[in-house]
């Protein structure tokens, strides 16, 4: 299946600036090379136009920048549609985490009943009520099940674009304590720092993907690079100790593609201002691999 490379570069559901250069780090590190070597097809999205972020729109403290994480989303939206429509794999770089609020929504234009594996060491599970930044990327998966301000879950008309059976989070560190109570009202799993010490990645995963996969058409990958451990990967926004070792990344990576279920991809985070060295971006292009079919033998 010929993949789709999507770049957004965006930081505006994020605290801080440099996430929008992620989507270029990416692509500097190999990342249309690395497909290429794994005779994938690969095609790259031309970029977007964003002109009109500067639209003005009504700040609000509990949701910074809206107006231009809607009008981001509402495009990501409508490119992801286009590439799933097209039959490509849709391969989507950020940006901050609010850009899967745009991808989500354009994936179910197409598919209906999605699987989703959050891999991270938040949840994204905030609404505006829950917040304690005001960041969007913090309510990314929240707006996905329902939960939130109705400009977002509302966005491309269907509202829930997820059913929490399929919804599975691995890798969760730090929750606000407004967001634990979401994730478990919502009824989505989540498999923390703990449960992967306790019972290893392959099994977490190996139960994260049968979740997903239940009833489900397809699975979508939302990979933000903060899961890994801040020693592996230091170019990110919001770094919290404890995270993934190198191999247990690329193993989670490796089992998705070898369940052969996973239709969509985004990689974010990736932040090139926090990290000269551009190693985060070569962790991304190495595990995206991994995800596309690169075997050690
Ligand atoms: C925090 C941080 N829970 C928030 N979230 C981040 O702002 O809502 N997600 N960094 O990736
Ligand atoms: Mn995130
Ligand atoms: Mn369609
Ligand atoms: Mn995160």
């Amino acid at each position: 299946q010929p993949v789709t490379v999507l770049p957004v570069p965006f930081h505006y559901g994020a605290s801080r600036p440099g996430a929008e250069g992620g989507p270029q780090a990416v692509l500097q590190a190999g990342l249309m090379e690395k497909l290429k070597l794994l005779k994938r097809t690969g095609t790259l999205h031309p970029p977007f136009e964003w002109q009109k972020l500067s639209r003005d729109r009504r700040s609000m403290e509990r949701m910074h920048n809206w107006g231009r994480v809607l009008t981001m989303s509402e495009d990501v939206a409508e490119a992801v549609h286009a590439i799933a429509k097209n039959g490509a794999f849709p391969l989507t770089i950020g940006g901050d985490h609010s850009i899967s609020i745009g991808t989500i929504a354009g994936l179910t234009q197409h598919i209906q009943q999605l699987g989703v594996i959050w891999i991270d060491a938040h949840a994204d599970m905030n609404t505006p009520k829950t917040t304690p930044s005001g960041n969007i990327h913090g309510m990314a998966l929240a707006a996905c099940l329902g939960l939130g301000d109705g400009r977002f879950t509302g966005l491309c008309g269907v509202n829930p674009k997820l059913q929490s059976k399929r919804v599975v989070l691995v890798g969760s560190r730090e929750l606000d304590e407004g967001e634990k109570r979401n994730i478990y009202g919502s009824g989505i799993t989540c498999f923390t720092m703990h449960d992967i010490d306790r019972i290893g990645m392959a099994r977490v995963m190996e139960r994260a993907i049968a979740i997903a996969s239940y009833g489900s058409e397809g699975i979508h990958v939302s990979f933000d690079i903060d899961s890994v451990d801040p020693g592996e990967a230091p170019g990110t926004g919001t770094p919290v100790r404890g995270g993934l070792n190198y191999r247990e990344a690329h193993l989670a990576m490796e089992m998705l593609y070898d369940c052969g279920r996973v239709t969509s991809a985004d990689v974010v985070e990736v932040n090139p201002l926090l990290d000269p060295s551009g190693r985060t971006a070569r962790l991304a292009v190495e595990l995206i691999g991994s995800l596309l079919g690169e075997r050690i033998l």
